[in-house]
Order: structure tokens, then C-alpha cells, then sequence
């Protein structure tokens, strides 16, 4: 069994940041102790790692990653192979993807359909969340079916997307009625999708076809209405546990907060891009340019939405930093779903609608956080929490992944601090996709070494893993329940 020391970091957790070494023996992490601790030990260890003036974090955790999903009449571009390494390269040790069922399918057969995709692929560790796209007596069933047997403890439905993904109000209540019974979290993508297809159509109708009005069509509202719907049918449901998806505006959170203030299972996520980008910067870009960043929910206006109904004031940004400090917001994911520029974005060219929606992010996420503690928005410790450690608990796989103690995988991230990343389509960037949504962006900050169960997958700025490392990861329920 392979014996490996890394010393001399500073380990960050959610509780603090401590000058410790980490003892790591086959794939678990075996003893962490103060600085020296372990001298003695040093002679028998096959490595010694030295991360002096460097941070040691948990290996990241990506719940909400969408490999090759069908959308638009493509797929999403990375494979489990490509997305994978390309989440180990930015200190990613494991994903949680969405594996998928539609209306008219049959919820195991979407489910084999994942592990089809993934198996034997996958660089890091991997785990699945059900997309339930078709709420009736049999997917209801299969939801209980996966929780108690396939480590499948947690349902996406879509507010959105009518005639694709969409539930409506009954069949999202009876979801949540099941999810309760069984302990199951609801994920809910919370955007009034009816009300934003009558925009579309009355914006298409109008000659607005460019990709700044995805984002109009979409206005914040409609994502609060639903966030506060979904809270409404969830507390009816028995208070069954709820987690917003990729929120990106201020009036949502609030409704967030709000729930949670009452006391209520109500969790949130958001993503870099709401964090970061803004309308005027990215798909409000003159021509085509601006499909790079057609996702949804919508990268929303530096200050208020267009139709001036928002958020007034300091913009959603700030409002999700802050939700991210208080809790309000509890992880940050990516929402990783790529599409290359040239035939994929470009097939909504002339129909801002046709823009298959995504952005890829997974090997970008913990720099791009990392960039929010030097910016003053986030602690060292949040960073952590809201990456690695509220993911991995989450979604049932704590103290296994998202923590630096012993028995936990060895799942680690040498951090250093002292030196910058460049993102970029010729500099950073290992995910399947001919542009970056991030290009030209220079963190403070690089992933140093990235291991995952005690092997080395980056190091000199080489990767050393390989595909079928990743192992598929039986989830238990959310442990953020009493
Ligand atoms: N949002 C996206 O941007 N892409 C895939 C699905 C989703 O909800
Ligand atoms: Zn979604
Ligand atoms: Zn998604």
C-alpha cells in the first residue's frame, strides 16, 4: 500500500486553516497531524509532497455537471472522459452528473444509459442525480426504487422547458409527496418556463432574434416566481428538502432566504457565471458572439433587469456574494454543459431560441471561487465549505469526499497561492469545447497536485491519470437534515 506525506501546507477546512501534515496510506487519508508530526513516518513513505507556503484543501465537488446531455438537438460536448480529466486539471475530485429520463421514458433505462456513459471513462469519482422529465405512477415508483438501491438520493425537475423536461405544478407535488416518503431532495431548475415561451415567441415575432435576448426573455421574476412556487409546493409536500438549481438573481434568493429564515429544508446553488458575468459583457455582445453564453437560468444585467422589475441597486452579483457568506447560498456548482461554438451554438444563429443553453465551467469552478477570497467576498474556510465540503454532505457522501480527516478518501489539492492562472483557449483549458467562456481571465492562484484516493492525477503541470480510475459513488441521503 502506497504511503504518501504531504507537509508543511496549511490544511483549510470549513472550521479553520491549520499549519498540519496529511498522511495518506492506499486510498484513504490515514492521520493528520501537526507540522513535524509524522517525521519519523517519513523514511517508510513511497512520496513526500512538500507544500510549504501552499494550501492543502479537499479534492472539489461538482454536483450539478451534464456530460453528453441531449439538448436542442445536440449533445453537450465533453464525454465523461473529456469532462472528467478536465475537472481533475481544475482540482475537481468528484462530479455529480444528471443522468436523464424524458417524458415517454422509462427512468432505468435513462439511468443505464448513464452508467453506459460513464463507466470505465471516468478520471475522478463519479455520482448520478434523475433527471425525472415524465412525473407519472411509474417514474414516481422508480424515484423510491433508486434512493433504496441504486445510491440515488436526489431528483431534478424543470419548471422550464415545456414539452422537453418540463413538470407541472401536480406532477411536481406529487414528486415532492414521494421524495418525502422516502428522504429524497427535490433539485428543482425554478423558472416560469410557460410564461418565458410567450416571451420568446412575442420577442421572435418582433425580429429579436440575437443572443442578448435570451436573457430578456428570461427576466428575474420569472425565475423568482418559480423559486417561490417550488417553496410553496414543497412546504405542502411535508417540507420535503429542496435545492434551487444555478440561481442567478437577487429576487430569487430572497425568496431563498426567506424560507430558510422560517425554518424550512430550502437550500440553494449558484454558479461562477452569476457570480461573475454580466449581460453587457458577454451575450449582450454584439452579433453571435454573445450564443458563448446562452445558458439557463440567464447571465443577468450588471444592475436590474431590462424590463426594470428586478433587483434595484446593487445588482445580483452582489446579492449572491453575499448570499453565498450568509448561507443563503449553500454550494456553488457549475452546471458544466458545454457546446462547441462552431455547429452547436451556431445552431441558433438567426433564433436566439435555438441556442443550445450551457456554459462549461467544470475545470474552472475552484479558481474561479478561489477568486472571490482574493477579491474579499468569501473566506478561505467558505471557499471549502461552499466547494467541497456543503456538496459532499449535501448529497450523502460526507465525511468520504469534501474533507481533509482521517478515513476520508484521499481526495486532496495542493493550492498555491503565490502564482496566477490564465484561462484560455491557448493557455488553461482541458474541457472538450473550441472557446472558453472565461478566455483571458487571470487568477491569483493555480491547482499545484491533485489526487484522487491517493493517486496523483495532476502534478508539473502534467496529468497523470487515467479514464476508468473514477469510481461510481453510492450516495446515502442529504445529512443536512435532522
Ligand atoms: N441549463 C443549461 O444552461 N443547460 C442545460 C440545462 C439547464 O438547465
Ligand atoms: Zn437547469
Ligand atoms: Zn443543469
Amino acid at each position: 500500500m502506497a504511503k504518501i506525506l504531504i507537509k508543511n501546507g496549511k490544511v483549510i477546512s470549513p472550521t479553520g486553516v491549520v499549519d498540519n501534515d496529511v498522511l495518506i496510506e492506499g486510498e484513504t487519508i490515514s492521520a493528520v497531524g501537526a507540522p513535524g508530526w509524522f517525521v519519523s513516518a517519513e523514511q517508510s513513505c513511497d512520496r513526500v509532497i512538500d507544500a510549504q507556503g501552499k494550501y492543502i484543501i479537499p479534492g472539489g465537488v461538482d454536483v450539478h455537471t451534464h456530460m453528453e446531455l441531449p439538448f436542442g438537438g445536440t449533445f453537450a460536448s465533453d464525454t465523461f472522459e473529456t469532462g472528467t480529466r478536465a475537472a481533475a486539471w481544475g482540482g475537481v475530485t468528484t462530479i455529480v452528473d444528471m443522468a436523464v429520463q424524458r417524458y415517454g421514458e422509462n427512468v432505468h433505462e435513462g439511468l443505464a444509459e448513464w452508467h453506459r456513459k460513464a463507466g470505465g471513462e471516468c478520471a475522478i469519482d463519479y455520482a448520478f442525480h434523475q433527471i425525472i422529465g415524465g412525473v407519472d405512477d411509474q417514474s414516481l415508483k422508480d424515484m423510491k426504487y433508486l434512493t433504496e438501491h441504486e445510491g440515488i438520493s436526489s431528483f431534478k425537475l424543470f419548471m422550464a422547458y415545456p414539452g422537453v423536461f418540463y413538470s407541472d405544478d401536480g406532477q411536481i407535488l406529487r414528486a415532492m409527496q414521494t421524495a418525502a416518503e422516502c428522504g429524497a431532495m427535490i433539485m428543482m431548475h425554478a423558472e416560469n418556463g410557460i410564461a418565458i415561451d410567450v416571451l420568446v415567441q412575442q420577442a421572435l415575432a418582433r425580429g429579436e432574434t440575437d443572443p442578448r435576448y435570451h436573457s430578456y426573455t428570461r427576466p428575474s421574476p420569472l425565475e423568482a416566481e418559480a423559486t417561490h412556487r417550488a417553496i410553496v409546493l414543497s412546504h405542502v409536500a411535508g417540507n420535503v428538502p429542496l435545492y434551487i438549481v444555478h440561481m442567478s438573481a437577487g429576487d430569487a434568493l430572497n425568496e431563498v432566504a426567506a424560507a430558510r429564515h422560517h425554518g424550512r429544508n430550502v437550500f440553494a446553488e449558484t454558479c461562477p457565471q452569476y457570480l461573475w458575468l454580466t449581460l453587457e459583457e458577454t451575450l449582450g455582445q454584439p452579433g453571435f458572439e454573445g450564443s458563448k453564453w446562452v445558458c439557463s437560468t440567464p447571465i443577468r444585467s450588471r444592475d436590474h433587469d431590462p424590463h426594470h422589475i428586478g433587483q434595484m441597486g446593487h445588482g445580483h452579483q452582489g446579492d449572491l456574494w453575499k448570499g453565498l457568506r450568509m448561507n443563503e447560498l449553500a454550494v456553488v456548482s457549475t452546471d458544466h454543459c458545454p457546446f462547441c461554438f462552431k455547429d452547436q451554438k451556431e445552431l441558433g444563429l438567426g433564433d436566439f431560441s435555438k441556442i443550445p443553453n450551457g456554459i462549461g465551467g467544470v475545470e474552472h469552478r475552484m479558481e474561479l471561487i478561489y477568486q472571490g477570497v482574493v477579491a474579499g467576498e468569501l473566506s478561505l474556510e467558505r471557499w471549502v465549505e461552499t466547494c467541497c465540503t456543503t456538496p459532499a454532505r449535501m448529497f450523502g457522501m460526507y465525511p468520504r469526499k469534501g474533507i481533509i480527516a482521517p478515513g476520508s478518501d484521499a481526495d486532496v489539492v495542493v493550492w498555491d497561492p503565490n502564482t496566477k492562472t490564465k484561462i484560455g483557449i491557448n493557455d488553461k483549458h482541458h474541457m472538450n469545447m473550441d472557446h472558453s467562456a472565461w478566455e483571458g481571465w487571470v487568477i491569483d492562484g493555480k491547482v499545484d497536485t491533485v489526487l484522487s484516493r491517493g493517486s496523483v492525477l495532476i502534478e508539473n503541470d502534467q496529468y497523470l491519470g487515467r479514464k476508468g480510475h473514477g469510481q461510481y459513488i453510492k450516495r446515502g441521503l442529504s445529512q443536512y437534515l435532522v
